[in-house]
Formats: structure tokens, C-alpha cells, sequence
């Protein structure tokens, strides 16, 4: 899995999510996009970040998902020893919402061209089966290794426009991991349903600071996965 992640810069984790936790996830999630509906309204892909605007709701299974032990393992394994989570996010796209054009989530660190191993990771986790149909995060392949300028990605994109094939399908209780700097975008929702995932960000050590975490969350978290927040 790690040589995959490694050579595409992403992977999927299938069933790796058990189903209490992932109804759970379901069930509460629409409480923080409808009041972000109220912000921003249809349009486009909206982000609601758990950290910054509120405190978890306490039976958010957030602890669950960090102790799952498939993706721990992985994260590990990528991210090293003493690897930091950094965000908690709720997106969604609402049917017929606008394409969101490919990018990358992580700026160059340094000025020369230097190609850096994965420092950040994105934890995808969907509330629905992601297809092309319902504007699944599009993905490009091997992009998290190159420095590509806007036209080059501009030419990525009007490449690809129908392509379905650069949209993993990832099913519900599944998980993508992606590095961050690989291009990617939501595509168009073209279902009846709102498109929603819950992601986690994890960062090495050296890239965040750790962030400070409810006492309730930081003991719900196994011992030797406590190392990702502070309390
Ligand atoms: O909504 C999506 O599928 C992708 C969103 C995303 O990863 C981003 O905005 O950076």
C-alpha cells in the first residue's frame, strides 16, 4: 500500500471504516453543513472546519476514526514517527454545484526544486459512494512530486474534462489517502444527493503545530495514538 501511495501519491483503503462509526459520522455531519448552507449557499465545493468554528459535538466519533488501526498504520508508515493531526473538515457539494479546478493543497516549502517525501496527508472519508457521477474528487496520478505552473494544469484539465477515469471510485466505509500536493478538484455533482466527506489532515511532526483537543477526545484516543494532539 505504501509503495502505491508512494508512486500515485494517493491510495484507497477499502471497508476499512466500521458501519456503527460511519453511520454515526452520517447522521451528524448534515448538523454542521446545513448551518454552513446558511454562509455560503449552492455554490461550489464548501468546506466546514471543525476545529476552527466549533468544538466537536460530543458524540462525534472523531476519537473512532484516529484510533482506527488500518490507517494508523498507513499514516505511520508515510508520515513517520510523531506525525500531527491538523484539521478536521467537513466538504460537500450540493448537486449541480461548479467544478472545482484542479490544484494542489500545499505551496512549495522551499524555493529550489527540490522534491520533498509527503509532509501533509489528506484523510477522505465518504458519507456517499463518490463516482464520476456525483463529482467525486478527481485526482491526477504522480502529480505530487512535480512543481506544475497554471497552464500546465490548465492543460491537465481541459484534457481530462470528460475523462472518467480520474475519479476514483471510493465507496462508503472506505477511505482515500492522499498526499496533498497532488492535483485535485471536485468534479460536478451531476446525482440528486449532496456529495459530503469527513477529512482529516495529518502532518508531520516538523510541518504543524499540535493542536490542543478537548480532554474528553485526547483519552478517548488510545494511548499510543495520543502523540497527534494536546490537551
Ligand atoms: O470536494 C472534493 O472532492 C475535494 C475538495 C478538496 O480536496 C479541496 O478543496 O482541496
Amino acid at each position: 500500500m505504501v509503495e502505491k501511495f508512494n508512486s500515485n501519491g494517493f491510495v484507497v483503503l477499502e471497508n476499512v471504516i466500521e458501519k456503527d462509526v460511519f453511520n454515526k459520522i452520517k447522521t451528524l455531519a448534515p448538523f454542521y453543513i446545513e448551518r454552513t448552507l446558511h454562509r455560503h449557499e449552492n455554490s461550489g465545493n464548501i468546506l466546514y472546519n471543525l476545529f476552527r468554528t466549533d468544538n466537536l459535538m460530543y458524540d462525534f466519533p472523531i476519537p473512532e476514526i484516529l484510533n482506527n488501526e488500518t490507517i494508523y498504520k498507513l499514516v505511520k508508515e508515510i508520515l513517520g514517527f510523531n506525525f500531527r493531526l491538523d484539521q478536521i473538515l467537513i466538504f460537500f457539494s450540493e448537486p449541480n454545484n461548479h467544478i472545482q479546478n484542479l490544484h494542489s493543497d500545499q505551496q512549495k516549502l522551499f524555493s529550489e526544486n527540490i522534491i520533498l517525501p509527503t509532509s501533509k496527508v489528506s484523510i477522505q472519508i465518504p458519507l456517499v459512494d463518490f463516482n464520476f457521477k456525483n463529482g467525486g474528487t478527481r485526482i491526477i496520478p504522480k502529480t505530487h512530486k512535480e512543481s506544475l505552473n497554471a497552464i500546465a494544469i490548465e492543460k491537465i484539465e481541459n484534457k481530462i474534462e470528460r475523462d472518467n477515469s480520474f475519479t476514483p471510485k471510493v465507496n462508503t466505509k472506505s477511505c482515500l489517502i492522499r498526499d496533498v500536493r497532488a492535483l485535485h478538484g471536485a468534479g460536478i455533482n451531476k446525482s440528486k444527493e449532496r456529495r459530503a466527506m469527513l477529512v482529516i489532515v495529518y502532518t508531520k511532526e516538523w510541518l504543524s503545530p499540535l493542536k490542543t483537543v478537548s480532554k474528553d477526545l485526547y483519552f478517548n484516543i488510545d494511548k499510543d495514538k495520543r502523540h497527534v494532539v494536546k490537551i
